[in-house]
């Protein structure tokens, strides 16, 4: 089982920076992991993967030694366990708008006694080749770093109990999504947006949690970095793609 650097680094009182895979490339992730990201997540949610294709991702990933994480298309138990049993080191759950579906996820995800998941010993972990395996359970569950995403108004009256869930490491904005459930789409800068944000980056510090967001600007990750995000998934391998492409073509024709 790899170690997961990107908690460790946490941990460790760095904010981290991660990129979406949404490609559906083995290539593309050995390109953003030589390039130095922290992480990188395959984004399930809406990107045309699923386990078969993630499996190959992740050993793209691993093999430049850069954790691994997916966002799971929705947070059935499911989908939860084939992420993790082929390999993810961290996850990202769409959409948590209640405790209950915040202690769903970490039933899900974690092995006893914090949960109930279930045991199938497979690529995540080396095929239950050489493990210590009572130590493989809390390794595991040690080792995982879950962010679930505050991405909607209905629940933010949850999101002080969301973030006292233990097993909830991360508390992601989704502007995107949280705007749009405000009826002011793409709006990710108004006030009653960043209104929010605020109430995430107090109540993670609360409880000694991470505060997360999304972000297609670089610069705007800065900005969210000294605002106190430690999270911070800064575009993608298809933005970062059409971004050079614009450019390269706006050089070449004028
Ligand atoms: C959103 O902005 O809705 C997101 O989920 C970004 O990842
Ligand atoms: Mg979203």
């Amino acid at each position: 089982m790899h170690t997961n650097i990107a908690k460790e680094k946490l941990k460790a009182g760095e904010t981290i920076y991660g990129v979406f895979s949404n490609g559906v490339s083995a290539e593309m992730v050995e390109i953003m992991a030589l390039a130095g990201f922290d992480f990188i997540t395959i984004d399930s949610e809406h990107a045309p993967s699923s386990d078969e294709t993630n499996r190959l991702l992740i050993m793209a990933a691993e093999s430049r030694n850069t954790p691994i994480f997916i966002r799971t298309p929705n947070k059935l138990d499911s989908s939860i366990l084939r992420s993790l049993d082929i390999g993810a080191q961290g996850l990202l759950l769409p959409q948590v708008n209640s405790v209950e579906e915040a202690e769903e996820i970490i039933r899900a995800a974690k092995y006893a006694p914090q949960g109930f998941r279930g045991v199938g010993l497979g690529r995540g972990a080396d095929y239950g080749m050489g493990i210590d395996l009572p130590n493989y359970f809390k390794q595991a569950n040690d080792n995982l770093l879950i962010a679930v995403q505050c991405e909607n108004i209905a629940g933010v009256p949850s999101l002080d109990a969301i973030a006292q869930v233990p097993g909830v490491d991360v508390i992601f904005i989704g502007p995107f999504d949280l705007s749009q459930s405000m009826g002011i789409p793409g709006q990710i800068n108004a006030p009653q947006v960043q209104k929010i944000m605020d109430t995430v980056l107090e109540i993670t510090a609360k409880y000694g949690k991470y505060a997360g967001i999304f972000t297609f600007s670089v610069e705007q990750a800065k900005q969210f970095s000294k605002l106190g995000f430690r999270y911070i998934i800064a575009g993608s391998d298809l933005r970062f793609l059409s971004d050079g492409c614009i450019g390269a073509v706006k050089e070449l024709k004028g």
